[in-house]
């Protein structure tokens, strides 16, 4: 992809300087990434800003992630000395999952405050997390209503709430904040393939360039049978492979046409369950 990907609109810098603002009131921090990119998904920001805090690290969407590379990141982050839980937001045992995590994390210092005669004092967590991570689906299941607006697109919460749970939690949604820079060409990149920068601020055909040169190495042939093409599809520059998809989807030229169906089958999991961050050890 030719063009750097950046992007910090107002907005994100003002939720940045209220979760800042609202820290102190906070117990713990649910630190959403996305299992699809666990580490162009961190906000280096956030990680700093959060860094005195227990922090729980949730990996969400990892019903569209590769599950051999979730358990291999679970496992890189655990080794840092972090709390994981991996997750699929929307499932049916996600409020009693995260209570429980909660609870866990804050063992000591809740056994302590029994010690003292306090009991069921309620759990002040803030959601954390770049745009369109599954922060707000994450809180209307851990108060089981629909309190917060979601939608398949990012930066949908604009204002910070306080909300309570029927299991002992309150807590902070925030709105997703990126950074101001990204470090290098491919978080930007990755970032606009999963959604979590804004569809008009990048080219499209750019995006499926990129798309297409990781399944050339992660999985080509989720590709081929997707889309209908020859087995020696790949045998070609990705330019002309994009091409050959828009021919066979029946937009002639149109190639952006091509690319907003290549990026809509991509998030929607039509491509399989993938990976985009691999490089750990
Ligand atoms: N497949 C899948 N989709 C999810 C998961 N969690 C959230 N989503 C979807 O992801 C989209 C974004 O979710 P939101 O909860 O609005 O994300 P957010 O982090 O609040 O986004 P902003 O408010 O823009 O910062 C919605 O379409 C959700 O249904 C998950 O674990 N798996
Ligand atoms: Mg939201």
């Amino acid at each position: 992809m030719a063009q750097n990907i950046q992007w910090y609109p107002g907005h994100m810098a003002k939720a940045f300087r209220l979760m800042r603002e609202n820290l102190s009131l906070v117990d713990l921090v649910f630190e959403l990434v996305d299992a699809r990119l666990p580490m162009s998904s961190r906000n280096p920001e956030v990680d700093k800003l959060i860094e005195k805090k227990p922090r729980l690290l949730v990996l969400t969407k990892a019903d569209l992630a590769d599950s051999k590379e979730t358990a291999s990141w679970k496992a890189y982050f655990e080794k840092q000395g972090l709390n994981v839980v991996v997750l699929d937001t929307r499932g049916p045992k996600t409020a009693q999952m995260m209570t429980k995590a909660a609870k866990e994390v804050l063992k000591d210092r809740i056994e302590a405050q029994e010690t003292k005669g306090i009991k069921n004092r309620p759990i002040r967590v803030m959601l954390a997390g770049i745009p369109n991570v599954g922060k707000s689906t994450l809180l209307n299941h851990l108060v089981q209503k629909n309190v917060a607006i979601t939608a398949n697109k990012p930066g949908v919460t604009k204002k910070v709430a306080w909300l309570k749970t029927s299991t002992g939690l309150e807590i902070l949604d925030s709105p997703g904040v990126l950074w101001p820079k990204f470090e290098d060409q491919k978080t930007g990149q990755r970032l606009a393939l999963t959604g979590a920068v804004k569809d008009t601020i990048f080219a499209k055909d750019d995006a499926a360039l990129y798309l297409l040169s990781f399944f050339r190495e992660y999985n080509p042939q989720a590709i081929i049978d997707r889309y209908h093409l020859a087995d020696d599809a790949f045998d070609q520059t990705d330019v002309n492979l994009l091409l050959t998809i828009t021919e066979k989807l029946g937009f002639k030229d149109d190639y952006d046409k091509a690319a907003v169906r290549l990026l809509n089958d991509l998030r929607s999991g039509k491509l399989g369950r993938y990976t985009l961050d691999r490089e750990h050890d």
